[in-house]
């Protein structure tokens, strides 16, 4: 039995959206969902405690920074990363291309692997296919990614083309060095930029390896919005029915219901946790800056439609004291609203699913949000 595997419970009529749930080692998890961000084996200012509270069924990970900081060799010893951070539900480790690409101001991308520098010590090292296979099964998250490679936007298609190519080679060798299939799920990375027949040509190398699921990556790179769903409409009816789909950094709002309705599963971001350290929130009436002096006399909640710890027991007036005195406590209260925020519009998202109207649910929340205002 694979480790990981997906179970299509209903597509919307309205929508085309799935309803499933994702089974893996540590549990189930009902999807369309978010998964937190948690890099350094810690969701930024939450305690898993807290984690459990707001109901989030899966946290992300990245192999990058363990391996550097404190090194996938402590995580094994502690018995792995669920006993080293005290979480028991699943975990989904990113492969650590990405962070190479996006951390490292040196970068040499060989058949081989990639040569970069450790953007702490300055340190040379080198990732490939197999370090990247051999540090997850090291970590022992329920979902690893295969090592992959995202080009910058816009990529010149000559160099997509080579880049899709090795991708795909690099998933044959991550599949081929992955150790651990009874307990682990490997999932490939479909790249190819906003070029269609490239992401046909991933898409196609991918599925011939059969892996247990397939990513999107190589959007939310700094596309309009518009680029991102068009990619989205012509990739995700490239992919299996029974297998799971995940969009990378994927995290505004929007984006989460645009890409549901577009069949996609899974989502991650620090878009929530990030812009809480700013004093920025997520409401269902759109960004609120909770920093501004617009706020000090204010004594409601974050959002009056929220029912959060937080929206229930603490003010605008407190958070943004806290926030503007830099106290700790506000960035706890802001990640929680925001996390809390996201994971329940993904639960709505799958009760609208359930009742075959998430384009009037789409409707509805944009025009609180403020989407729709000219
Ligand atoms: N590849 C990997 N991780 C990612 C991405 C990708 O393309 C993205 C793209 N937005 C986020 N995280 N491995
Ligand atoms: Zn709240």
């Amino acid at each position: 039995m694979a480790a990981v595997t997906y179970e299509l419970k209903k597509t919307c009529k309205q929508s085309g959206a799935r309803l499933g749930t994702i089974h893996t080692p540590h549990g189930s998890i009902e999807t369309p969902m978010f998964m937190p961000v948690g890099t350094l084996a810690t969701v930024k200012t939450l305690s898993p405690e807290e984690l459990e509270d707001m109901n989030a069924q899966i946290i992300l990970s990245n192999t990058y920074h363990l391996w550097l900081r404190p090194g996938e060799d402590i995580v094994q010893e502690a018995g792995g990363l669920h006993s080293f951070m005290n979480w028991d539900r699943p975990i989904l480790t990113d492969s650590g291309g990405f962070q190479v690409f996006s951390l490292s101001d040196f970068r040499n991308i060989k058949e081989e692997g990639v040569h970069f520098r450790n953007h702490i010590s300055g340190e040379k090292l080198f990732l490939s296919p197999e370090k990247a296979m051999q540090i997850q099964n090291a970590l022992g998250p329920d979902i690893m990614m295969a090592l992959d490679e995202c080009p910058p936007y816009p990529a010149e298609e000559s160099y997509m083309k080579a880049s899709v190519e090795r991708t795909s080679r690099w998933a044959e060798r991550c599949l081929e060095a992955h150790q651990n299939k009874d307990s682990q799920g490997l999932f490939g990375i479909i790249q190819g930029g906003e070029y269609e027949h490239l992401r046909k040509q991933s898409a196609d190398d991918l599925i011939s390896l059969d892996f247990p699921g397939y990513a999107i990556g190589g959007l939310s790179v700094g596309e309009p919005k518009d680029v991102m769903n068009r990619v989205l409409d012509f990739t995700t009816p490239l992919l299996p029915d029974h297998k799971p789909r995940y969009l990378m950094g994927v995290g505004s709002a929007d984006s989460l219901i645009d890409g549901a309705i577009r069949g996609v599963d899974m989502f991650d971001c620090v878009l929530p946790t990030r812009i809480a350290r700013n004093g920025a929130c997520m409401t269902n009436h759109g960004r609120l800056v909770v920093r501004n002096a617009a706020y000090a006399r204010d004594f409601s909640p974050i959002d009056r439609d929220c029912n959060c710890h937080v929206c229930r027991n603490y003010s605008r007036a407190y958070i943004r004291h806290l926030i503007k005195s830099n106290e700790t406590f506000g960035f706890r209260l802001t990640s929680y609203h925001n996390l809390y925020f996201l994971l329940d519009l993904m639960k709505k998202v799958r009760e609208a699913i359930m009742e075959d109207r998430l384009l009037d649910f789409r409707e509805e929340f944009f025009e609180q949000y403020g989407f729709n205002r000219p």
